[in-house]
């Protein structure tokens, strides 16, 4: 049996026992398919150097194998913050607006690309099986197949896939799309972003989509399915009932005063809705002067990719309505929204996702969405909160028991608002019951089996000709990370 290959833009070093609550839920679940398989996780350290040397940088840590290069900075700048995040990620998240459209960082992406392939071939052993993630790494299964490869490979997107109307915006959208024929795999989140790729290669390509979703090209099969993503379940699920979480619990209860407590945990990208949902909750606290002195929204929203401006402009935005709101309804004693830029520890948070009456994920657009998941997770079953999630989140299909918004509307999230704050204990319990048995079910441990399992192919007992997904995969063994 093959040993795995995961390549991603960044790699997720292991992190011992005491410290594995620093660790997201992915790269957990990525480093345990590590230790099972054997293998190797490789990608950029997130270092500069002047000039790019390809040396690769091997350690070895709790049973688990990384390898990194460093990249100089036009890399950086062309690749990362160039093609990846001011081109391929808004245009994925359905925001042309934001979308630059430069050959340099085109360049710069196949240049990097082609060094990933370059620095990771001598790696890679005949019977291997190679997991690429993510919009970073779309051309890099051709590259390597340029170059002799001839192992199975598969490609899971964590993002979105836009509708064929934006992506032909895109130059060279072709082109970019027929390298990722090349994998043995394409997976996608959810059925929508699925449907939409298969429309690209029906209608911008000529092929034929057979009735289990695979694609002939090239005298090769892909199978293109979607592998939904869950969270470690078991693991959130043990942070959440810990002395860390209890702490974090009892102190953000107790700085409340007897209020209620609204929550969002979202990076800092205009993605996420966060404008939005601060208008939303404004207009919640102004239509309902009732609630509005006895609810807190807490928002935590560390900062991401800092280097490109369209992140700095939702900043200042974001920084400006909060001023404006608890410049408007706060007191002495009392602010409505308490806006943190900052991480926190997994079980901090799983804390104050339990003390929260209210989740609110209201992306505008989300490949998944794990916050949901988490906040579910988190919450006391016999008084659990309610979750209100953005219908165009891709878990809102596994999700239907949440208070479904459109995050566009702000009418629509103040609504939903107070719907949750008045909503009886029974009604509660029922949602709660639901959502926790799907994203107990749907785990990031199943959704690692599924992939890898349809990674092996069918010779190996692979489900690559099975068309309706994870969804009937039930009898997937719960296969335990070492
Ligand atoms: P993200 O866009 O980063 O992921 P999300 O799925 O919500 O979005 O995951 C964020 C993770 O970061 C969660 O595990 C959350 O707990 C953690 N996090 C956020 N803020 C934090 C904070 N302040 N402190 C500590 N942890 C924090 C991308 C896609 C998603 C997709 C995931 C996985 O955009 O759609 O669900 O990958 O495929």
């Amino acid at each position: 049996m093959g040993r795995l290959i995961v390549i991603s833009n960044r790699v997720s070093v292991p992190k011992a026992a005491g410290a594995a609550g620093a660790q997201g839920g992915l790269a957990v679940a990525l480093n345990a398919a590590l230790r099972e398989h054997g293998g190797i996780w490789f990608g950029w350290s997130g270092q500069e150097t002047e000039e790019f040397t390809g040396h690769l940088d091997m350690q070895r840590n709790e049973g688990v194998t990384t390898a990194t290069i460093d990249l100089e900075p036009q890399d950086i700048e062309e690749y990362y913050n160039g093609y990846a995040n001011r081109t391929l990620w808004p245009l994925f998240h359905y925001r042309i607006d934001l979308t630059e459209y430069d050959r340099n960082f085109g360049e710069g992406y196949e240049r990097v690309n082609e060094r990933f392939a370059d620095s990771v071939l001598p790696l890679i052993e005949r019977d291997d099986l190679v997991w690429v993630h993510d919009y970073h790494l779309l051309p890099l299964g051709s590259m390597l197949r340029q170059k002799g490869v001839k192992n199975r490979m598969g490609l899971f997107l964590h993002t979105p896939w836009p509708p064929t109307r934006l992506l032909v915006s895109l130059p060279l959208h072709e082109r970019l799309v027929a390298s990722m024929l090349e994998y043995d795999v394409l997976g996608f989140q959810n059925a929508e972003w699925l449907e939409s790729f298969l429309h690209y290669v029906q209608k911008e390509m000529g092929l034929k989509v057979n009735p289990d979703n695979s694609i002939d090209y090239e005298g090769r099969r892909v199978v293109a399915r979607a592998f939904p993503i869950g969270i470690d379940y078991e693991e959130f699920t043990e942070a959440a009932a810990g002395a860390e979480a209890r702490a974090a619990h009892d102190r953000l209860k107790q700085s409340v005063r007897g209020r209620k407590i609204l929550i969002g945990v979202d990076r800092l990208d205009y993605s996420k809705g966060l404008g939005e949902r601060f208008e939303a909750y404004s207009r919640f606290l102004a239509d309902n002067p009732e609630h509005a002195a006895r609810a807190v929204l807490l928002q935590i929203a560390p900062p991401s990719r800092e280097d490109v401006s369209s992140y700095q402009m939702i900043r200042e935005d974001l920084e400006r309505k909060t001023g404006h709101i608890n410049g408007a309804h706060a007191d002495v004693a009392f602010v409505p929204i308490r806006y943190v830029n900052r991480g926190y520890p997994r079980a901090q948070l799983a804390g104050f996702y339990r003390a929260a009456d209210i989740g609110l994920v209201t992306p505008l657009r989300d490949g998944m969405n794990l916050v949901a998941k988490e906040y579910v997770a988190a919450q006391d079953p016999d008084d659990p909160g309610v979750l209100i999630l953005s219908q165009f989140a891709g878990a809102a299909g596994q999700m239907q028991d949440a208070l479904l918004v459109n995050p566009h509307s702000i009418e629509h999230v103040s609504e939903a608002i107070k719907r949750a704050l008045e909503m009886p204990l029974d009604e509660r319990r029922e949602r709660h019951g639901k959502l926790l048995a799907s994203v107990r079910d749907h785990d990031v441990r199943r959704w690692r089996h599924d992939f890898v399992t349809a990674l092996f192919g069918p010779d190996k007992g692979g489900q690559s000709g099975d068309a309706t997904g994870p969804g009937n995969s039930a009898n997937a063994p719960a296969d335990e990370p070492a």
